[in-house]
């Protein structure tokens, strides 16, 4: 299995803010993370995340709503099960990780580090927005990986980008109190109409930069959408103490 970015990926990315990555994991892998991911859905294996708590755009108005328990996201992948820490830490994500971000890396724990879900009958919109938001860190640059474990499709709410907004500077009349961008603004509309659909097959993996602006929206298909994601970033870019990004301990690579 190829190891590393290319010289033309790693400019991918630099410019783009992201790169994706063709089948990267072994069938037998992302089979087993399905069936664990599919088992503590059936469960609601804590930690979860509700589409309720989300309280973005079309989630139930509450956990006792119709559909307000729908769990959005399986939280604290690493610890929930071994097939998820292999892959979190396996050579062909630490290579590429260590070509964008440098030889020292760690896994954060406290960010991402879930299971997506996303159920056809209870899902909301996720708005555009940069996840470096809501994290703190001696500087903003920190890398997800996105596994697709099953298909990622527009109909059942893959990923949408906007290539290169990780450069970019935004004055805050682009954005909204809560820092997502605004879509009824002049100003981002020839942003917006840049936008690229993530479109993913099982195995494929997404490496997407923590400014790059992204979105989705809801599951229109008959099938729950599953995807594994992790966030990294160097040892010398340390979370900020007393913040949320330093409140589990990271893994060191
Ligand atoms: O799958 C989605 O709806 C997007 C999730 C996302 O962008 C996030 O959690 O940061």
């Amino acid at each position: 299995m190829n190891s590393g970015f290319s010289a033309a990926e790693i400019a991918h990315f630099a410019r783009d803010g992201y790169q994706i990555v063709r089948g990267l994991v072994p069938a037998p892998a992302r089979a087993r993370m399905l069936e664990v991911a599919a088992r503590d859905l059936d469960n609601a294996a804590g930690p979860v995340e509700y589409e309720a708590d989300t309280q973005y755009p079309g989630s139930p108005e509450s956990r006792d709503a119709p559909g307000g328990r729908t769990v959005r996201r399986l939280l604290q992948a690493y610890a929930r099960d071994a097939v998820f820490r292999d892959w979190a830490t396996a050579a062909p994500i630490v290579s590429r990780l260590r070509q964008l971000l440098g030889p020292q890396i760690a896994l954060s724990q406290a960010h991402h580090n879930c299971v997506m879900t996303k159920d056809p009958r209870y899902s909301s919109l996720t708005s555009w927005h940069r996840d470096i938001r809501y994290w703190s860190y001696q500087r903003p640059e920190l890398v997800s990986v996105w596994l697709a474990l099953g298909e990622e499709r527009p109909e059942n709410g893959c990923l949408l980008v906007l290539p290169g907004t990780h450069v970019m500077t935004f004055d805050a009349d682009r954005l909204d109190a809560a820092q997502f961008l605004r879509t009824d603004v002049t100003a981002n509309a020839a942003l917006l109409q840049a936008q690229v659909s993530v479109e993913l097959d099982p195995g494929d993996v997404l490496f997407f930069h923590c400014r790059l602006f992204h979105a989705a929206s809801s599951n229109r298909s008959t099938r729950t959408k599953f995807s594994a994601v992790f966030t990294y970033h160097a040892t010398d870019n340390q979370p900020l103490p007393g913040t949320r990004s330093a409140g589990m301990a990271d893994v060191i690579l």
